[in-house]
């Protein structure tokens, strides 16, 4: 996948696009469709399959004052995006400028000069360009107009709820991480550097824990779960407390990591914590040994839970060398 955010960089290079366009946030089972959906019609009609979004998120800018916790951060999103196959994504600063344009001024600068687009895919709520004016009947409208064809997909459903971002993060802040990987199409997960902490796991409580550095936004309920944690592409069991260790009285949240069977100094590596399951609430123990016995539970249930063959985990590779960024 070719990284785009300059339209100037795209001009002309394309003969014709299909594309979707969204703010895809998760890019959970409804965006992976959308973007699926666009790569096989491309393929089928000789386009180039190109997803069209923002950096920052459009709420950002809009509504700084109380955007939700965004579930990707750009770099994830365009990693998961890449996953599901497009040639080309075009990455779009969002800023006042842009949220002023008229649809169809959009319409005709990016889509049409910048990638000749054909045919054009976007979700059942989607709307874009200033208050909101571009949906499904006015896009099609100005497909007429400009000579491209505009389809709506769906809602996708799993169970009895609809897909959604909103959706997605409701699931996660309650904890409940098994639920909303259906509808994410992988474990919810959070990335971050192996920072020092206070030392006290491995010393104090014989449980070492790599403690996040944290750059995410979205953060399960505090509490314990079992894990899988990836390092250098590996993955490994594990058992995580977010929290605030209140048996130690910390002021801030943190997100730590007791790697099963795992000896090796990862300080200063990017590791993945991917959520499987949610084990328990964090509690003020009265003592250390209180404590240890409990993390000693903890990491027996969720070695149980790990080994079940449905919470598996696959790690779909990104194959970064043949991803192209252009200048
Ligand atoms: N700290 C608490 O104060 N209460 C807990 O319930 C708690 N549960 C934990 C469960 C696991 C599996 C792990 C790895 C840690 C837990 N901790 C808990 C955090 C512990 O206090 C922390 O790892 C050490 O203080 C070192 O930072
Ligand atoms: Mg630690």
């Amino acid at each position: 996948m070719i990284i785009v955010r300059n339209i100037e960089d795209i001009k002309d290079v394309i003969a014709g696009a299909c594309v979707t366009i969204g703010n895809f946030d998760g890019v959970h089972k409804g965006h992976q469709k959308l973007i699926q959906l666009a790569c096989s019609r491309a393929k089928a009609q000789d386009l180039a399959s190109v997803v069209v979004t923002f950096d920052p998120h459009p709420l950002r800018v809009l509504r700084s004052d109380r955007t939700p916790p965004f579930i990707t951060l750009t770099e994830q999103k365009l990693e998961l995006i890449s996953q599901h196959g497009p040639q080309v994504c075009l990455l779009l600063e969002f800023n006042m400028d842009m949220a002023k344009l008229a649809p169809e001024d959009f319409v005709k600068k990016y889509l049409l000069d910048g990638l000749n687009m054909k045919e054009m895919i976007i979700g059942y709520d989607y709307h874009l360009g200033k208050g909101r004016a571009g949906n499904f009947e006015t896009l099609t409208e100005l497909g007429k107009k400009h000579g491209f064809t505009v389809d709506r997909l769906n809602p996708v459903s799993i169970g009895d709820a609809v897909v959604s971002s909103t959706r997605i993060r409701d699931l996660v802040q309650a904890g409940h991480v098994w639920a909303a990987r259906p509808l994410l199409g992988r474990f919810y997960q959070i990335k971050g550097e192996v920072v020092h902490g206070m030392n006290r796991g491995g010393r104090l409580l014989g449980f070492p824990t790599a403690n996040l550095k944290l750059v995410d936004e979205l953060f399960p309920k505090p509490g314990v779960y079992a894990i899988w944690v990836e390092i250098d592409n590996e993955v490994h069991m594990g058992v995580a407390n977010i929290g605030k260790n209140p048996t130690f009285g910390n002021d801030a949240l943190s997100v730590e990591a007791h790697i099963l069977d795992f000896k090796g100094d990862i300080y200063g590596k990017d590791i993945r914590v991917h959520f499987v399951q949610r084990i328990r609430d964090e509690k003020k123990f009265s003592g250390i040994d209180e404590l240890k016995d409990r993390i000693a539970k903890d990491i027996e249930l969720g070695r149980q839970i790990l080994a079940q063959p449905e919470a598996e985990i696959r790690l779909t590779k990104v194959d970064f060398e043949n991803d192209q960024k252009m200048a």
